[in-house]
C-alpha cells in the first residue's frame, strides 16, 4: 500500500466536527485509550483532507521551496500517525509513544503560517498573480489554517488532559475554561497590547468596557470557551484600534478618545464590539483586511520574532477571523471613513451549539480550484470600458 493510497484512503472520510460540549463530556468522562483510538482515526483523516487540496494548489505556487516543506510536514505527520494503525491500544508503551509523536507533530508544524506567508510571497516575486490565482491561494489558505487549528485542538486537548503538565488550572477541561468571563479576557488582551502601544508610543488611549448580561442580571458574561482563541483574536483587534487611534491623533495629541468595548449575551450569541475612534478607512479597504495577498506593511521575514510593535496587517486578522468561525462565530469589520471602525466579535452563547468548523474535500471543494471563477453578473461603466479594452486585444 503506497502513501498516495493511504491518503485516498483516508480521505474519503469527512473530519469530524465536535462540539464544545463534545470535548468537556470527552475531557472529563474518556480515558487516554479512547482518546487514542479516537485520534488515530481522526488525525489521519483530516490530514488526508488537507493533503488532497494542498495537491490542487496552482501549479506557480505548488513549486515554491516554502509550500514544499509545508507539504512535505504533512507528509511525514501522516505516516507518522499511520505508524499506530495496528498498534495494542491496551499497552501503556504505545500509548506512551503516540503522546511523544503527537508532540513532534505540533512542533513540526509550528511553522506553517509563517512558511506559507513566505511561499505566497516566493511567487509574488517570481510571477504574475492573476486574480484567479489570488483567490484560490484566499481560499486555500482559509481551508489549511482552518484545518490546522482544528488538528491542533485536537491535539492539544490529548496532551493536556493524559501528558504530564503541571500547574495546569484546576478549571480547565484541556484548554477549555467552562466558565471564561469574557470581560476578564477583554481587559486581559487590551493590558498588553496597551503595554506595546506605550512602548511604541509613549502614550495609548484608555479603555472602556460595558457588559450587558440581560437574562442573569449582574453575573459576569461567561462561555464554555477557549480562551487563548478569544485572547488570540481581541489581542489582535487592540492592536489594531490602538494603532488607528495612535496615528488618527497624532503622537503629541493631549488625550486620545478611548477604546469602548461592548459585551452583550444574548439567547444565541455572546456579542464583542470594539469602537475606536481612529479614523477609520475607505469602505473599499475593508475586505482588504482579510486578503493574504494584502498587507499594508512589509512582512517582518520567516524566523524574525522581533517585528516592529503593532505591526501592520499581517495575518493577524483573517487567522483571527478563522478562530473565531472555528466554533460557529464570526468576527466583521465595519469602517466609518473619518470616525473610526468597529470590530465585532459573535460568539455562541450555548457550548452546543459551539461546533468545529472543518474543512471537507469533496466534489464541491476541488471544484474551487479547477474551475476559472464565474464570468461577472453586475456591470458597471468601468467593466464596459475593460471590456472594450480586453476585445481591443490591450
Ligand atoms: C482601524 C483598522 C482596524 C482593523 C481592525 C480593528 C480595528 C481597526 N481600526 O482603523
Amino acid at each position: 500500500f503506497t502513501l498516495a493510497r493511504h491518503i485516498e484512503q483516508y480521505a474519503k472520510y469527512s473530519p469530524s466536527s465536535l462540539s464544545v460540549k463534545q470535548f468537556m463530556d470527552f475531557g472529563q468522562n474518556a480515558c487516554e485509550k479512547d482518546s487514542f483510538e479516537f485520534l488515530r482515526q481522526e488525525l489521519p483523516v483530516r490530514l488526508a483532507n488537507i493533503m488532497k487540496e494542498i495537491n490542487l494548489l496552482p501549479a506557480d505556487l505548488l513549486r515554491m521551496p516554502s509550500v514544499v516543506t509545508v507539504h512535505k510536514w504533512y507528509v511525514d505527520s501522516f505516516k507518522d500517525v499511520l505508524e499506530f494503525t495496528d498498534k495494542d491500544s491496551g499497552d501503556s508503551k504505545v500509548l506512551q509513544s503516540f503522546a511523544v509523536a503527537l508532540d513532534k507533530i505540533r512542533n513540526r508544524h509550528s511553522d506553517v503560517v509563517p512558511t506559507m506567508a513566505q511561499g505566497v510571497l516566493e511567487l509574488s516575486e517570481s510571477v504574475f498573480v492573476d486574480n484567479d490565482t489570488d483567490d484560490k491561494i484566499q481560499y486555500f489558505l482559509d481551508r489549511l489554517y482552518m484545518s490546522r487549528i482544528g488538528i491542533r485542538m485536537l491535539i492539544n486537548q490529548h496532551a493536556l488532559l493524559f501528558g504530564e503538565t503541571l500547574n495546569q488550572n484546576k478549571r480547565h477541561i484541556g484548554c477549555i475554561d467552562p466558565y471564561c468571563d469574557v470581560v476578564d479576557v477583554v481587559k486581559d488582551a487590551y493590558e498588553n497590547a496597551r503595554f506595546l502601544c506605550e512602548r511604541y508610543y509613549l502614550a495609548s488611549p484608555d479603555l472602556k468596557v460595558a457588559a450587558i448580561n440581560k437574562k442573569e442580571n449582574g453575573i459576569p458574561i461567561q462561555i464554555v470557551y477557549v480562551p487563548s482563541h478569544l485572547y488570540h483574536i481581541l489581542f489582535e483587534l487592540f492592536k489594531n484600534a490602538l494603532r488607528a487611534v495612535m496615528e488618527h491623533h497624532g503622537t503629541a495629541a493631549y488625550s486620545y478618545p478611548p477604546v469602548e468595548v461592548l459585551v452583550v449575551k444574548g439567547d444565541e450569541d455572546v456579542t464583542i464590539k470594539i469602537m475606536d475612534r481612529g479614523g477609520g478607512m475607505p469602505r473599499s479597504t475593508v475586505p482588504l483586511l482579510f486578503k493574504y495577498t494584502y498587507s499594508t506593511a512589509p512582512r517582518p521575514s520567516v524566523g524574525d520574532a522581533t517585528g516592529t510593535p503593532l505591526a501592520g496587517y499581517g495575518y493577524g486578522l483573517p487567522l483571527s477571523r478563522l478562530y473565531a468561525r472555528y466554533l460557529l462565530g464570526d468576527l466583521t469589520i465595519t469602517s466609518c471613513e473619518g470616525y473610526g471602525a468597529d470590530a465585532v466579535i459573535y460568539l455562541k452563547a450555548l457550548s452546543s451549539e459551539a461546533n468545529e468548523l472543518l474543512p471537507v474535500f469533496n466534489v464541491s471543494s476541488c471544484r474551487h480550484y479547477t474551475t476559472p471563477t464565474f464570468e461577472r453578473d453586475w456591470f458597471t461603466t468601468g467593466d464596459i470600458k475593460r471590456l472594450r479594452a480586453n476585445r481591443n486585444g490591450s
